[in-house]
């Protein structure tokens, strides 16, 4: 079997021989580090005021780490700058907050070539090389470039923006070039894998044939992989006595009332603005049921260091307190929003608490809390995922009540549906929901994409 080699821009460091508290995607890259052998590559974290390239080599749990430092004008121009500036709002469909700046191209390009040449020798004859997300993009034409010739592939963990939309990114054609670097492509659904294909074939003169997309000479294998959650995992966090824990806070707090809940880190993408919006409709609407929902949104901060990061935190403040303001009573606050993180056992307390989960992104590649939720509740007495069409989850989790998120009107009566849908049909749903999860878990997904990678990739043409 081929080693490993997985480079991201930040690394999961295991801790203490087990999961820990780490996402899906880290216990499950880890167990394929465990299994291939092999290492995990990526940005230290920290800052060095001249770029030297030493390696920190980790050993944990049966897995190697190796992370690099980088300057603080790197972290300014790629991480801060190209990637989560201009890629990130872009491959949203939030062209109005993204932002084109030669120097954010120029840190983009610096920081790649930074990632090829420490990881260069690291990288034995016959090892796999898996480079994840948007940060990282032309890694695999860099170590081309530099006599790399082992399989390598790339997954996207965000959506794919259709062509018009990319071709406002002033280097769009070098940027989708260098995907033809890599052996596979994988996206998380088949709408952003349509909206590669079409850029391929309307702008390069390109051509597709099931899984394999030929342009400029090339051909690269592009796939559908969903990812999905260490669900067993999840499923016994949910049964943990901190879980159950957080569930009695959750309960008493509320006092009878059904409980709503959103989780999501703070990002424009995550629609949390529009999601108060059709909360305080649901109120407007229905006089008769204030009082009777408690809705809690967590929400713990993420990239500060982005003006508009601090922008919808501030707008959020105002507008939870506003709702609030308008309808809250001396014995009810229609809004609890907590700016903080939470272990993942009492996340699991607090989904399973919860009557309805609103998971209602604008804009998400996949979305794992939509997972989480459902692999949390009581096979019993399940609540209603209310879920965002525009979430890739939406794709494969068919059973949720499916809204538009943009629409407060829709939002508002999702949740009355989800409120009053009797235990039979939530049961129904969520069966089907589950199994889903269960079957492409977390660990499946992995296989899926090692698989194709490791398999014969498309003849040169
Ligand atoms: P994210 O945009 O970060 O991921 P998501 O898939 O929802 O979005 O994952 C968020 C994770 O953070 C979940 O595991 C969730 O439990 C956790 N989390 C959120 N709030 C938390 C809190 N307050 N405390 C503790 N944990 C919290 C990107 C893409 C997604 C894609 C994933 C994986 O944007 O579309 O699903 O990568 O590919």
């Amino acid at each position: 079997m081929s080693r490993l080699i997985v480079i991201s821009n930040r690394v999961a460091v295991p801790k203490g021989g087990e999961s820990g508290n780490q996402g899906g995607l880290a216990v499950a890259l880890q167990a394929a580090l465990r299994e291939h052998g092999g290492l995990w590559f990526g940005w230290s974290g920290d800052t060095v005021e001249s770029f030297t390239g030493n390696i920190h080599r980790h050993e944990g749990a049966g897995v190697t780490t190796a992370t690099i430092d980088l300057e603080e004008q790197d972290i300014d121009e790629y991480y801060n700058g190209f990637a989560n500036r201009t890629l990130w709002p872009l491959f949203h469909y939030r062209i109005d907050l993204t932002e084109f700046e030669r120097d954010f191209a120029g840190g983009y390009a610096r920081v790649n070539d930074r990632f090829a040449d420490t990881v260069l020798p690291l990288v034995g004859e016959e090892d796999l090389v898996w480079v994840h997300d948007y940060h990282l993009i032309p890694l695999g034409r860099k170590l081309r470039e530099r006599g790399v010739s082992n399989r390598i592939g790339f997954f996207l963990h965000t959506p794919w923006p259709p062509t018009r939309l990319l071709t406002a990114l002033p280097s769009h054609r070098q940027l989708v070039e260098s995907l033809f670097a890599y052996d596979v492509v994988g996206f998380h659904t088949a709408d952003w894998l349509d909206s590669f294909h079409h850029y391929v074939t309307s702008m390069m003169g390109g051509t597709v044939d099931g899984e394999t997309v030929t342009a400029d000479g090339r051909s690269i294998r592009a796939i559908v992989a969903p990812i999905g959650i260490d669900t067993a995992e999840y499923e016994a966090a949910a049964e943990s006595a901190e879980a159950r824990f957080a569930r009695d806070r959750m309960h008493m707090s509320a006092t009878g009332r059904a409980l709503v809940v959103g989780v999501d880190r703070l990002d424009y993408s995550k629609g949390l603005r529009e999601r108060f919006l059709g909360y305080q409709r649901f109120l407007a609407n229905h006089p008769d049921r204030r009082g009777l929902t408690s809705f809690l949104q967590i929400a713990p901060p993420s990239r500060e260091k982005v003006d508009t990061y601090q922008a919808i935190r501030t707008d959020l403040d105002a507008l939870s307190g506003s709702i609030n303001g308008e309808y809250a009573d001396i014995d009810w606050t229609p809004i609890r929003y907590v700016n903080r993180g939470y272990p993942r056992e009492e996340l699991a307390g607090i989904y399973r608490s919860a009557r309805i989960a609103l998971v209602t992104p604008l804009r998400d590649g996949m979305n794992l809390v939509a997972k989480e939720f459902v692999a949390a509740q009581d096979p019993t007495d399940p609540g209603v995922l209310v879920l965002s069409v525009f979430a890739g989850a939406a794709q494969q989790m068919t059973e949720a009540v499916l809204v538009n998120p943009y629409s407060a009107e829709e939002m508002a009566d999702a949740i009355v549906t989800a409120l009053a849908m009797p235990r039979e049909e939530r049961l129904r749903r969520w069966q089907a929901l589950i199994e889903g999860v269960r079957r492409e878990d977390v660990f499946w997904w992995c296989g899926l994409f090692l698989d194709a990678l490791e398999a014969k990739t498309p003849e040169l043409v």
